[in-house]
Formats: C-alpha cells, sequence, structure tokens
C-alpha cells in the first residue's frame, strides 16, 4: 500500500513538472546514441530579444539529467559568440532523480548549478550557443553507451535578471 502512494506522488510531481515547463522555456532533447560511447554535443543558438519586460543583457541555462541513468552524465556550458566569453561547464551530478522546476528562479532540485552570461546590451550582441554535452566518465566505454536524455532550462534575461523574450533553435544534434 506504501509502495503505491508512493508511486503516485511520483506521477503528480512529474505532472506538475511538466506543466512548469511550458512557462519556464525548457527544451527536453536526447545527446548520444546507443553506440556513441564517446562524448557527444547538442547545440542550441538563443537570440534575446526585448518581448516588453526589457532589454536583455545576459543568458542563463542550467540541465537537469533524467532517466534512464547512465554511467555518463550531462553538463551545459553557455558561449557567446561575438566576444568568445563562456561560462564554466556546469554538470548535473546525479542522472535520473526528479527536476523540480522554479518559475521564479534558478531551479536546486535534480538540476546542474544555474550559469549566467552577460551578453551585454548591444543589438549585435543578443546572440548565444548553448551546449549539452554527454560528458565523458571513469568507467568503460561500454557503459558509457546509449542516449542521454535532458531538460535544459534556459532564460534570457535583463541587467537585474528578470526574464525577457528568449527564443532559440537547435543548430546541433548528436
Ligand atoms: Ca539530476
Amino acid at each position: 500500500m506504501k509502495k503505491s502512494q508512493k508511486i503516485i506522488t511520483a506521477s503528480l510531481l512529474i505532472a506538475a513538472g511538466y506543466a512548469g515547463v511550458v512557462s519556464a522555456h525548457n527544451q527536453t532533447g536526447s545527446v548520444g546514441t546507443a553506440a556513441s560511447g564517446a562524448a557527444a554535443t547538442d547545440v542550441y543558438q538563443v537570440t534575446c530579444s526585448n518581448d516588453g519586460s526589457g532589454a536583455p543583457a545576459q543568458l542563463f541555462a542550467q540541465v537537469a539529467d533524467l532517466a534512464p541513468v547512465l554511467a555518463t552524465l550531462v553538463s551545459v556550458q553557455i558561449v557567446h559568440p561575438l566576444d568568445g566569453a563562456s561560462t564554466v561547464l556546469s554538470e548535473d551530478p546525479v542522472d535520473g532523480d526528479t527536476a523540480t522546476v522554479s518559475t521564479t528562479g534558478a531551479s536546486t532540485t535534480g538540476w546542474s548549478p544555474g550559469v549566467t552570461l552577460k551578453g551585454g546590451a548591444a543589438a549585435n550582441a543578443q546572440i548565444y550557443l548553448i551546449n549539452v554535452n554527454k560528458q565523458y566518465t571513469a568507467s568503460t566505454v561500454a557503459a558509457q553507451k546509449g542516449p542521454e536524455l535532458y531538460n535544459l532550462q534556459l532564460h534570457c534575461q535583463t541587467a537585474t535578471g528578470v526574464h525577457t523574450g528568449t527564443n532559440w533553435i537547435q543548430t546541433q544534434n548528436q
């Protein structure tokens, strides 16, 4: 009896998470394949704009490594092509745990640490690249095979951290 209650609770949490996904600018995807033991990278090109909330000045991102649980982990990094600046590689240390979505800022449970890159307010500075990486681990190549599912959260923000216009396309799918 206790076990079935836990399952119901988990289902409700997942449903709540997906409800938040729509409003919070999330992109789900898969990086790596059944045959790829080597590291793989998905790339998204993000364009920030003023949607009425304010002029964009920076991009925030974090990633959750979703089930199935593999030996590999997933990380995210923001790059600003105009000046070559980039954030640290932010890795989700736990594969497959529940990733709770926050609608007010950085999510903490189940996600990699949030990273923010300031591209500035210039009109030509509003394009960023986000790399989502399937990370090498110390385990065997055989154990590293398989697609890693992930949830990428991204927000263009004003200089004071207010969410503003955020559009993105995938430019590399590995
Ligand atoms: Ca996680």
